[in-house]
């Protein structure tokens, strides 16, 4: 692994999911890989959970780890070539990324899209300029359009808490009082179509008319307007609230009430979600402190998550 952006930078997807998994039974085993290695975490945006697994996990490799909360503490950083910096900005991303560079062997980078411009975001010119200039292994901590480490660690989280060889994986769209970036469940989508390409398990998608993903990441996947029905059988069911991707950024009127509660699931279905969640906005209070919640383990299994990655791009160097 020369990177860490998607889906598509993983070449065996099963094998990364049980490397996850020795290493959540193992987190030592390889504690002098990473020695005299530094890990550079830059953000753009907040983070709890992106931030301390990352952290933990390059700790458990050996290796050195620094943070920069560019957003806050860094200079205001320009990204558009050809312009004259005579604004606010104060550093470009070509001297930042490469200075970087010069410090850490592996940089991890999170970016939150504007919901502005479709084409911008979707461009992920930020992201990609940051991998030209920055000149060693970059780990995506989310992007504008995708969160790959989230997806690996929900991956991990199905696996090891299905019940049955090949389970019924849903993603239901929830409300939100904000629009929010359609990264979590493209990834999520398109890491859940690739996996049942695998046979490893079923995959829908259940959102209010309006909501639809970008087919790049969907594909095939079979989509339903009824929650209801979507959820019929689910062993699994995703919940994530996103904005528009048609009328980029908006949230299109919903009347229908999408938040998931108890009775909506069966006894059997197992609950996840990204987090931070909105408490009895997105998903309803008693579901998240109840049995059928899986969010705190897969808030957990993003270390082994990043741990496998970062091993791999370790490997590589
Ligand atoms: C972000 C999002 O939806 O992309 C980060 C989730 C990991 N969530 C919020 O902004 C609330
Ligand atoms: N799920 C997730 O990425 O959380 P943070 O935004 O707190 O890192």
């Amino acid at each position: 692994m020369k990177q860490f952006t998607s889906v598509n930078d993983v070449v065996d997807l099963q094998k990364l999911v049980e490397e996850a998994l020795k290493l959540k039974a193992s987190p030592f085993a390889f504690e002098e890989l990473g020695q005299r290695k530094t890990l550079g975490l830059v953000f753009l945006n907040p983070s709890l959970r992106t931030r301390l697994s990352t952290q933990k996990a390059a700790a458990n490799l050996g290796m050195q780890v620094m943070v920069m909360n560019m957003d806050k503490e860094g200079w205001a950083l320009e990204t558009q070539d050809g312009v004259v910096m005579n604004g606010s900005t104060v550093e470009h991303i070509r001297e930042a990324a490469a200075v970087m560079g010069q410090y850490c062997d592996i940089l991890g980078l999170r970016s939150f899209p504007k919901l502005t411009d479709r084409e911008e975001d979707y461009s992920e010119d930020l992201f990609n300029k940051f991998i030209q200039f920055a000149g060693v292994p970059v780990v995506s901590l989310e992007s504008a359009t995708r969160h790959p480490l989230q997806s690996l660690a929900d991956l991990i989280t199905i696996q090891e808490h299905k019940q049955s060889p090949k389970p019924k994986v849903v993603l239901s769209w929830a409300p939100h009082i904000k629009a929010l970036p359609q990264a979590v469940p493209n990834s999520f989508a398109e890491w859940m179509t690739r996996a049942a390409s695998e046979g490893l398990i079923d995959f829908s998608i259940t959102h209010p008319k309006g909501y639809e993903l970008a087919n790049s990441f969907t594909g095939n996947t079979p989509l339903y307007y009824n929650q209801h029905e979507a959820l019929k059988n689910a062993d699994f069911v995703y919940v994530k609230n996103w904005s528009s991707y048609e009328h980029y950024g908006q949230m299109p009127e919903v009347t229908e009430n999408w938040m998931l509660t108890e009775d909506r699931i069966a006894i059997h279905t197992k609950v996840m979600h990204c987090l931070p969640v909105r408490r009895d906005l997105e998903l309803s209070s008693s579901i998240l402190d109840g049995p059928q919640s899986l969010v705190i383990q897969e808030a957990g299994n993003r270390v082994w998550a990043a741990q496998s990655v970062l091993k791999q791009l370790l490997e590589n160097l």
